[in-house]
């Protein structure tokens, strides 16, 4: 009998393991990726968001050492060997260098708590990079899981994923906190609602007959660079729109409440008032912005109800209504993100949208289980073949697996 998928993977990094160092390694970590299906740039502005944890996952076996260094080998050889001290302020490597992902959580870490213990590992990723499915979010909770448990520190999985989210800033993105959360407490066959400040997960089981089909454009959206600077810009720009209605709701005497932030103004006058005021008060892109805020935080609040009562038509017209303020107010859409959708819709899936924060990456499409495969045909037959992308289908396309968070185990 030949061993196949995650076996087979637990053996080769098992026999990289001993291959590169010498001995066998005495415990494993996991952390997966995630796929948002609704709430998309609105993390950071602290209002609820929908994803949920998938099959593809950060591995990694390991062993504890007794001093302070951390040394990690990927197993694909596109990625250099990781070595560092784990201290408050470890120096940082280029920008966008995959060692940054390692160093980020022993350095949070490092700030918080006496942590002194590192480890040798041997790491492989099924998430494919820069696609916005959280491949980066899934090595910072890998290697931050493996050190809180070697130290002895915080694992209960919110509070750890907090500290991942402020970790992952130490690699220039300012992120919100949905992937390092659903990545540690995701659950199998659910998605999950996650609220911010104060950090909740709420699981909601996903109807049996429902798929999420996930797809790659073979665009990178490259987590450094021009990307990082985009998404730093929509980030401020929400925070200025905020600062113009929440003085407008101030100045008319709205409300008696402080709205300092997204969910206080939404509690102090409703997402109605809210709308209309920012059409009054914002002008051009800070307009644009304001409103898919808006809109899609009541997407979210309507996508947990449709998905309680297993409406799927309901929650697929969200999701086309989502990409479509995506792509017109936020601009982060791409042609081949938008061509992917289409072809989803025309392909049978009841709606679609890009995931992740766009410029690239992929697309997410719902589908009824009995609608797969004429969705699969669709874009196979009309996006991937004629890219030469078929060959690599499996990491371009696929049903998305509703996935457990990350977990450490003895091997
Ligand atoms: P991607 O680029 O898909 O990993 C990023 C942010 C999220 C969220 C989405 C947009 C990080 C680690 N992730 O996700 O917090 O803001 O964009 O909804 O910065």
């Amino acid at each position: 009998m030949t061993m196949s998928g995650p076996a087979a993977q637990a053996k080769s990094l098992r026999e990289a393991f001993v291959g590169r160092f010498g001995e066998s390694p005495s415990h494993t970590t996991r952390a997966p990726g995630r796929v948002n299906l609704l709430g998309e740039h609105i993390d950071y502005n602290d209002l609820p968001v929908l994803p949920m944890a998938i099959q593809r996952e950060a591995k990694l076996v390991f062993r504890p050492r007794n001093d302070s260094i951390v040394r990690i080998h990927n197993l694909s050889a596109e990625f250099e060997d990781v070595e560092f001290e784990i201290r408050p302020g470890v120096a940082k490597s280029e920008a966008g260098h995959w060692a940054n992902y390692c160093k980020a959580p022993a350095d949070e870490l490092a700030r918080r708590f006496a942590i002194w213990r590192g480890f040798d590992a041997v790491i492989e990723s099924t998430v494919p990079v820069a696609s916005g499915l959280s491949s980066s979010s899934a090595l910072v909770n890998a290697v931050g899981l493996t050190l809180a448990y070697l130290n002895e520190i915080e694992t209960e999985p919110l509070p750890l994923a907090e500290v991942m989210a402020e970790a992952e800033r130490y690699t220039g993105t300012r992120g919100g906190g949905m992937d390092q959360a659903i990545s540690m407490a995701g659950r199998a066959n659910c998605a999950a609602k996650i609220s911010f400040a104060p950090l909740r997960i709420t699981h909601l089981a996903i109807p049996n007959d429902w798929s999420f089909i996930i797809a790659d454009t073979g665009v990178r959206a490259e987590k450094s660079g021009n990307r990082q600077a985009t998404y730093n810009r929509r980030r401020q720009e929400c925070e200025d729109a905020l600062r113009a209605v929440g003085a407008a709701v101030v100045a008319a005497e709205m409300t008696h409440q402080p709205v300092d932030s997204y969910p206080a103004l939404l509690a102090g006058i409703g997402v109605h008032a809210a709308l209309a005021l920012g059409e009054d008060v914002l002008d051009g892109h800070l307009a644009r912005r304001f409103r898919h805020v808006m809109t899609e935080a009541n997407r979210v609040r309507e996508a947990a109800d449709l998905l309680l009562s297993a409406d799927l038509e309901g929650f697929g017209a969200l999701m086309d209504a989502s990409h479509g303020s995506l792509h017109s107010d936020y601009h982060v859409s791409s042609p081949e993100l938008d061509e992917l959708v289409g072809i989803a819709r025309e392909g049978g899936a009841v709606g679609a949208r890009l995931t992740g924060a766009g410029f690239g990456g992929c697309t997410v499409s719902l589908a009824d289980r009995g609608a797969v495969d004429g969705v699969l045909e669709a874009m196979t037959s009309q996006y991937f073949e004629p890219r030469g992308l078929a060959a690599d289908l499996d990491n371009h396309l696929f049903v998305a697996i509703p996935s457990a968070g990350a977990e450490i185990n003895e091997l």
